[in-house]
């Protein structure tokens, strides 16, 4: 893609669009940022690009910034359909996204990792996984580094491990990744796809463009995954449940108690091209779960994909084995944040999906107070009735969905309204007694009253601290 003295816009001052206005600038194109928000936490970053000569406009997305635009590349977070998008690409406008445009300017391998829960700790698996096999790693996208902060940086590495999102996935056009993996699909995003059809096929574009010896890494126990399997033109290793056979060659099994490892032939797709690595053939081998540090049999699942797509790319049983050992898993997710009164306290702020709230209360075996609630983005509530009547002894709810959650479970069990995050801690503390579980699993966004889902967490776990400190 020829950047030099085009016209462009970049959509959206978040992390990507900074990123991606310096990028095209340094490359020698007219850059102007459009960013719909007037808020005043933008001007610092507004004034550092207008630094460099780059427009940057506020407020609105104006027709005259779009006006003779040649390249226009759009923020995750900024859905393609959006008026002055749609008329530029009328006009021959090239609308892009940032992982496409970096995916042109990076030459080593890609390692790509989407689905609906479990990228991050998958992706960031899959980079200690390789650093321990001995090979130089960049590790970002989604997980919240740029992947063009890549295409610039001067340090090289040997292979690029990055968490792909649906939004992202949504304008790529030959973004090929060399091993792609495709965890799970679950309900996610409905506020921003027509149907869950539509989020399925932009989740399936992670093997798009994958060919001859590229591999895709997906679970095969997926009924959504498996739907549009048949459209892969490359190699294959599925992981799955111990459940019904399946005629793999190559393929991690997930029984009660371990991963089990069939990796006969030679699964380094990689070989010898950018690694320089040897091929890891023979690799029969099992993980008993209490060798792994993370709760509950999804995190298996991730644990499975990580591991293949570990070998795919180069690393080695010694290295994967070694980043196992020393991962204790990531903040937000399933945390045991404190012990109180005998009453355990996890932080699970990430869970934004019915799915991973469900997968989170099948950790526990004893009582769950669940605080659940924030801004709803497209979830039927009800698909958690089962889950809460198995696992939930109480159900506290906060923001903007506490009424639609309470319509959906509140006669599975007892429901309580919280109108902070110090009260919805304070109400579960009075609901437990020794042996009980709190956990905040929201299933729903944060943007009503936190800045990021990470921002809840932490202000759940000061809450946990001051009770605990107070007591
Ligand atoms: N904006 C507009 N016009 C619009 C809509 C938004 O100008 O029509 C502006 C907003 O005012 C805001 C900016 O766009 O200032 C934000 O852009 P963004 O939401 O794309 O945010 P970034 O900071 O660039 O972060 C994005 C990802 N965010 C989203 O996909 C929503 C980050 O993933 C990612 O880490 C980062 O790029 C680097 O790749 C976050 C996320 O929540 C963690 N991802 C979702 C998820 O994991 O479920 C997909």
């Amino acid at each position: 893609m020829e950047i030099s003295g085009k016209k462009t816009v970049v959509v959206g001052l978040g992390k990507t669009g900074i990123s991606a206005a310096v990028f095209l600038r340094k490359r020698g194109a007219q850059v102007t940022v459009s960013d719909s928000s007037k808020d005043k936490n933008l001007d610092d970053a507004a004034k550092e690009l207008q630094a460099i000569g780059i427009n940057v406009e506020l407020g609105t997305h104006s027709s005259s910034s779009f006006l003779n635009a040649e390249i226009i590349v759009l923020s995750p977070g900024v859905p393609h359909t959006i008026e002055p998008v749609t008329r530029a690409a009328e006009r021959g406008a090239i609308v892009t996204g940032e992982i496409e445009l970096a995916s042109r300017f990076i030459k080593e391998p890609i390692v790509a990792v989407t689905g609906t829960n479990g990228k991050t700790t998958t992706t960031t698996l899959i980079g200690n996984m390789l650093e321990e096999s001995g090979l130089k790693v960049f590790v970002g996208g989604n997980i919240g580094k740029p992947l063009i902060d890549y295409a610039e940086s001067e340090n090289r590495a040997d292979v690029v491990v990055a968490e792909i999102s649906s939004f992202q996935l949504d304008t790529i056009k030959t973004f090929r990744p060399r091993v792609g993996v495709l965890l799970n699909i679950t309900e996610d995003h409905l506020d921003r796809y027509p149907g869950f059809d539509a989020y399925v096929k932009s989740k399936a574009r992670i093997f798009e463009n994958q060919k001859g010896n590229d591999v895709l890494v997906f679970n095969a126990s997926d009924r959504y995954i498996l739907q549009v399997s048949g459209n892969i033109k490359c190699g294959i290793l599925p992981f799955f449940k111990d459940s019904g056979s399946r005629d793999y060659e190559e393929y991690a099994k997930i029984s009660d108690d371990r991963i089990i490892f069939n990796l006969n032939k030679t699964v380094n797709c990689l070989n010898n091209e950018a690694t320089g690595q040897t091929s890891n053939t023979g690799a029969n081998f099992s993980l008993s779960f209490s060798e792994i540090n993370l709760p509950g049999k999804h995190n298996m699942e991730n644990v499975a994909a990580a591991t293949l797509a570990a070998f795919a790319a180069g690393g080695n049983q010694i290295g994967i084995r070694r980043a196992l050992k020393k991962f204790r898993g990531l903040p937000h997710r399933i945390e045991l944040v404190a012990e109180i009164n005998k009453v355990g306290y996890y932080d699970d702020s990430k869970a934004t999906t019915a799915d991973s709230v469900i997968k989170a209360l099948e950790v526990f075996r004893n009582p769950v107070i669940l605080i659940m609630g924030g801004r709803n983005k497209g979830i039927n509530f009800s698909l958690l009735k089962n889950a809460v009547m198995d696992h939930v002894k109480k159900l506290i709810l906060l923001g903007e969905a506490k009424e639609e959650i309470k319509s959906a479970l509140g006669e599975t069990v007892e429901t309580t309204y919280a109108v902070t995050m110090d009260d919805a801690v304070g109400l579960a503390h009075d609901a437990a007694t020794a042996g009980d579980i709190v956990l905040l699993s929201p299933a729903c966004t944060s943007f009503d009253m936190f800045t990021s889902y990470a921002h809840r967490g932490e202000i759940f776990c000061k809450a946990v601290e001051a009770l605990k400190r107070n007591r």
